[in-house]
């Protein structure tokens, strides 16, 4: 209130000297923490001094910096003391650029245009694996938690929507090379707020879980943490009731192949992390045999792992005599018979069909948790609501060996850089342009010919991999890679193995195909690929898991799936039109970026890579999008909405205005005195240079319309 109060009493003028006062302040402050808002930066055109201006802030702990209102993130890889409630209140109703940039300034920023505008807005929070996107958008979640309306029954909902982080994050993050905490799953929630605020209600997508880590994972890596808080966390009587004992490294699906044990992860806390889990399914009202049903499963999958085939006298496999029979039958609620002479399997196929099941009912699970969430989510009130959707999905990410899952992810990337791409660079262009505004063109990379070719209709990669795996028998991973040699040998953005030396100098194994992504070169190993697209499982075993008791199975495996003689879509192809899914969704509402970045590969706080650091600028567009902003303008609003909202502020366009609209704003301005360069009058719209004109104007907009109430209110005094 106090802050409110000297705003009103403050002028226009004053105000607008105030800014700038503080802005030249933090000027003078420059050599020690460099500049916050590189739209300020003298030398923005220099690469190198965009890069000197984020390690002098990274070195004094600002992680944060700005283009306009994109943030920009440096992970420091330590705690910095900035997420307190106290730093929540000091951003709350604050106007952006008054205080040093700050996720919170995003958020606030945000949620108040949403407010005014009653409209929908998206964040979309890009960077590599690591670089810090899923723990900016849980401080964004917890912001609104902390900063909205409060009542009993919204507490109910922000609890719900803070809670259902940690139980996607057990299911669906592992432990990486990258990052101990990978997304292996793609997120966009919606959180709904009501015209008061209040955040009332949510909603999850999800998409393509990497399941194939739930039998496999590289040296180093871990399952989903799910499985190692269970064994660490679970209680006793749990434990002993799942058959399962307390040591990861007894599951044969934990255990690193040709290690003998589970790969390490100091920066996890199983044991605390399981409580905070389990608590969690509690709060967002999973009834305790749906939480029990959950454990059964996550417990069969270890169980399946361990499972043993030998060959019977024909040489088929069985599984005679394994105590594991007797728990998968239990847990899963199969007869024993049943499970235990499946089909007519050689040893090698049944290996197979065991981990196809794994992966299956793993996926499925996941699929039904997000379902259960959006059920606690969902705000049954029918009234008009606005929404703030976060996107956080899987990072770039670049290994040693790169199969199907990254070619899966960093497609996925591509596509969201595209977005990017298209709201910001090309739009932003094509509106000036549109709209005659005087404009030299700013040049940028547009990654549309990588997307094209991994998606494009008939001719990308992967309509190829598609077409090999409609030809059961015949094609082979091989057989894929010479198609796309044949068909995509002379796009500059792939190479092969024959054309290796000719595009990059660097040697290809013959099994690989390397793609050259907006974010860096990326050699991928065709092996599998043609299995992870197909993802098939055998018919009877889906049939045996309809008969299951487990209820969540049961739901997981309904009798009325697509019939198994018609071909299900492949899982890229499920892909592709799911990202094409997300797209319209976020095209349809506002964007803010906040684009993250690593300071080093190796996880480490206080050190910063010029050259990694230096490469993330590069691909992110940064300096693209700073030479727009600069050149450009913050902040535009057609004539009709501009002049309904401020002519209060002008006698001649008050309470009725009988020109145009644009001859309308003309006459506003110039009674507001903007001066010429601050503003461009377009066909339809008023350009404003920098946000703080426009904050000045709409402080006075609130001192006018005080004043205006309380001449009312003594008008009416004596009626
Ligand atoms: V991936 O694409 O899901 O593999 P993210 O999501 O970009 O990746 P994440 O947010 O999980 O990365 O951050 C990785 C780790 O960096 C976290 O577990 C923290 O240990 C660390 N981190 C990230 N951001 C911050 C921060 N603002 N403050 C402190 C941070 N530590
Ligand atoms: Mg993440």
């Amino acid at each position: 209130m106090a802050h409110m109060a000297l705003e009103m009493s403050e002028s226009l003028e004053e105000r607008c000297n105030r800014i700038l006062r503080d802005m030249e302040g933090s000027l003078t402050a420059r050599d020690r923490v460099g500049i916050q808002d590189f739209v300020l930066l003298d030398a923005y055109t220099s690469e190198s001094a965009v890069l000197d201006n984020l390690r002098k802030r990274f070195n004094e702990n600002l992680i944060y910096t700005y283009i306009g209102t994109l943030l920009v993130s440096v992970n420091p890889y330590k705690e910095l003391g900035i997420y307190t409630k106290k730093q929540m209140d000091i951003y709350m109703g604050v106007n952006f650029f008054e205080l040093p940039p700050h996720i919170y300034a995003l958020a606030d920023n945000v949620y108040r245009t949403m407010l005014t505008e009653t409209n929908n807005h998206f964040i979309l929070i890009s960077g590599e694996s690591g670089a810090g996107k899923t723990e900016a958008s849980k401080k964004i979640l917890q912001f609104y938690a902390v900063s909205c309306p409060s009542t009993k029954l919204l507490d109910n909902v922000r609890d719900r929507l803070l809670l259902s982080n940690p139980v996607l994050e057990a299911f669906g993050n592992a432990k990486t090379l990258k990052n101990d905490n990978s997304s292996r799953f793609g997120k966009y929630m919606d959180i709904q707020f009501d015209h008061m605020g209040g955040a009332v209600g949510g909603h999850i997508l999800s998409y393509l879980l990497e399941k194939s880590r739930v039998v496999h994972q590289n040296h180093g890596e871990r399952s989903f943490h799910i499985f190692y808080q269970l064994v660490e966390g679970g209680e006793e009587d749990l434990l002993r009731w799942l058959g399962l004992e307390r040591n990861c490294q007894r599951y044969s699906y934990l255990v690193q192949v040709g290690e003998g044990e589970c790969a390490k992860v100091s920066s996890v806390n199983d044991k605390s992390d399981w409580k905070t889990v389990r608590k969690a399914l509690s709060v967002i009202e999973f009834s305790e045999s749906n939480i029990e049903s959950l454990f059964a499963i996550i417990a069969s999958v270890l169980h399946l792992g361990n499972a043993m085939f030998v060959a019977d006298s024909q040489g088929y496999a069985t599984l005679n005599n394994s105590p594991e029979i007797h728990w998968l039958s239990k847990l899963l609620g199969i007869p024993a018979q049943v499970i235990q002479v499946l089909s007519p399997f050689t040893v090698d196929q049944a290996v197979y069909a065991k981990d196809a099941l794994a992966k299956a009912i793993y996926g499925r699970t996941f699929t039904w948790l997000v379902n259960e969430l959006n059920e606690s989510l969902a705000n049954k009130d029918s009234s008009r609501k606005t929404v703030i959707g976060l996107l956080d999905i899987y990072g770039f990410e670049v290994f040693s060996v790169n199969s199907f899952e990254q070619f899966c992810i960093n497609y996925c990337n591509e596509k969201l850089q595209q977005l990017f791409i298209q709201l910001t660079l090309k739009s932003e262009q094509e509106e000036y342009e549109m709209e005659g505004i005087e404009w030299e063109s700013v040049p940028y990379f547009n990654n549309k010919i990588i997307c094209d070719l991994v998606e494009e209709k008939f001719k990308g990669i992967i309509s190829v991999l598609d077409e090999e795996c409609l030809r059961p028998g015949e094609a082979t991973d091989m057989t894929f890679l010479e198609k796309l040699e044949e068909k995509m040998g002379g796009h500059p953005h792939f190479v092969t193995h024959k054309l290796a030396d000719q595009k990059t100098r660097k040697t290809l194994e013959r099994g690989d195909f390397r793609l050259l992504h907006y974010a860096g070169e990326v050699t991928y190993c065709v092996v599998g690929f043609l299995d992870k697209n197909n993802d098939l499982l055998y018919r009877n075993i889906k049939e045996v898991m309809r008969q299951s008791k487990n209820a969540i199975v049961k739901h997981c495996f309904p009798s009325t799936e697509p019939d198994s003689k018609k071909r299900p879509e492949t899982v890229a192809t499920q892909f592709k039109s799911s990202l094409v899914g997300l797209t319209e969704i976020l095209m349809s509402k506002e964007p803010w970026y906040v684009r993250c970045m690593k300071p080093n590969e190796g996880k480490q706080p206080g050190l910063f890579d010029d050259v990694l650091v230096r490469h993330q600028v590069k691909y992110l567009g940064l300096m693209e999008h700073l030479r727009v902003r600069r050149a450009g303008f913050a902040y535009r609003r057609r004539y009709e909405i501009f002049l309904q909202r401020y002519k209060p502020l002008c006698p001649d366009t008050w309470p009725n205005w009988k020109g145009t609209a644009a001859e309308g704003v003309e006459c506003l301005i110039k009674h507001l005195g903007y001066k010429p360069d601050e503003y461009k009058m377009g066909r339809t719209k008023i350009f404003i240079r920098h946000p703080r004109t426009l904050f000045a104007t709409e402080d006075a907009f609130e001192v006018c319309k005080h004043e205006l109430a309380t001449r009312i209110q003594a008008k009416y005094k004596g009626y």
